[in-house]
């Protein structure tokens, strides 16, 4: 017995002798130097780590430090005290930006079947610009500074990598005959868009608007409301067409909220709308969905917003006025790869309030139509469609 013991305790010790030099700290006198560096080389973000910005870019101050050109820049208006239902939209910037960590951009990055190419393949410079600091307390200053901060954004000089044939259209349709940086901004409620027409309209003039959202957004303010109730998140575009900001030949897609009646649709005709339902993707299919915005839109500069309600809360609960039987991401994936080439002067992704979300899944979906965003800008048109197992002849239609 005891020598049954005894060799367990002698073999034990043994063990733990023989792996000491793991437990211990090694017997090497201090020198100066980067033991990091030497051994491991440079200090790396992981995807899920270092500060946020947008998909690792660069990040500057742009409103105050114009040193870095950029094509295409993301900024974020933190602002949601024009909202009807649920407020928090103004964390929308910061979870679309937590959800892009996993989607890095750089050479070699972020290539999808879906598009056969990344948005950094194309020379364009991509630049994180901040957040605005918009007040809280003052919605008619909050809409000024939004103006002004996104017409800073628009007045710096491009990086200028875009393709020729978006420089040669954009130079025909800017009212200076220049190039401007195209601004992709993350929301905010949806009254963002009133000062971002604002400011286009003093570098384009009227331009077109291709809006997804589950709800019009057209509506006259209601009787009686003061200068303030005016401007909120269901009547900015009516604002907008009433300053003359918009053409006559903007589209939605995804409509399906509870209306007064149909004469809601009588008066946002007159705001220079046409209505794609949401149910309309089962009874007419998304390639007609593209076609008809393609023909409605045609050369002229337009602008895309995209509401996160738009898709279907079991895809994305976190937004302040949630309607079911909406559109899942995919599909409206494969609508934006449809609208390639169409002469976008920016876009916006609104109303991501993540409080309301789960497993941080709205973040991740609007990041990911963000970078489809950038495709969609830079790309003169749709790609193909991925071939594998099909052929060229398989392939009717593919915009
Ligand atoms: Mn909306």
């Amino acid at each position: 017995m005891f020598k049954y013991i005894w060799t367990i305790f002698v073999t034990l010790y043994a063990s733990l002798v023989s792996r000491a030099h793991e437990y211990s700290t090694p017997q090497q006198p201090f020198t100066a130097g980067n033991p990091w560096t030497s051994k491991y080389g440079p200090q790396n973000d992981m995807t899920y780590s270092g500060p946020l910005s947008f998909s690792h870019f660069n990040y500057r101050k742009c409103l105050e430090d114009a040193s870095t050109p950029f094509d295409i820049g993301i900024v974020g208006f933190p602002f949601d005290t024009t909202t009807s239902y649920r407020p928090g939209a103004r964390f929308g910037p910061y979870a679309i930006r937590a959800g892009s960590r996993r989607q890095p951009l750089g050479v070699g990055i972020g290539y999808s079947l879906a598009w056969g190419s990344s948005p950094s393949d194309f020379g364009a410079s991509f630049l994180d610009c901040g957040d605005v600091p918009i007040s809280p307390f003052d919605n008619a200053k909050a809409i000024g500074q939004m103006e002004a901060a996104y017409l800073t954004l628009l007045s710096r000089p491009v990086y200028g990598g875009t393709s020729e044939i978006y420089k040669e259209r954009t130079r025909a349709f800017a009212l200076d005959g220049k190039e401007h940086p195209r601004i992709v901004t993350l929301g905010g409620d949806h009254t963002i868009v009133l000062p971002i027409l604002r400011a286009l309209h003093k570098v384009y003039g009227p331009v077109s608007v291709i809006h997804f959202d589950a709800h019009l957004d057209t509506w006259a303010p209601l009787p009686g409301s003061t200068p303030q109730e005016r401007i909120n998140h269901g009547s900015f575009f009516a604002i907008a067409a009433e300053e003359g900001l918009l053409t006559n030949t903007s589209i939605h897609g995804g409509i399906r909220c509870k209306m007064n009646g149909i004469e809601d649709l009588g008066h946002d005709d007159t705001v220079g709308f046409q209505v794609i339902s949401a149910e309309d993707i089962d009874d007419y299919g998304i390639k007609n969905i593209i076609k008809k915005i393609r023909q409605r839109i045609g050369d002229k500069p337009v602008y895309l917003s995209l509401d996160i309600d738009v898709v279907d809360p079991s895809q994305a609960p976190a937004t302040g006025t949630p309607e079911i039987g909406g559109w899942t991401t995919r599909e409206v994936k494969r609508i934006l790869r449809g609208l390639s080439g169409l002469n976008f002067v920016g876009a916006d992704i609104v109303e991501v309030a993540p409080a309301y979300d789960a497993v941080d899944i709205t973040g991740i979906a609007a990041a990911d139509i963000v970078h489809d965003f950038l495709s969609m800008m830079l790309v003169d048109e749709p790609p193909k469609p991925h071939v594998g197992p099909f052929s060229e002849e398989d392939l009717i239609l593919w915009k």
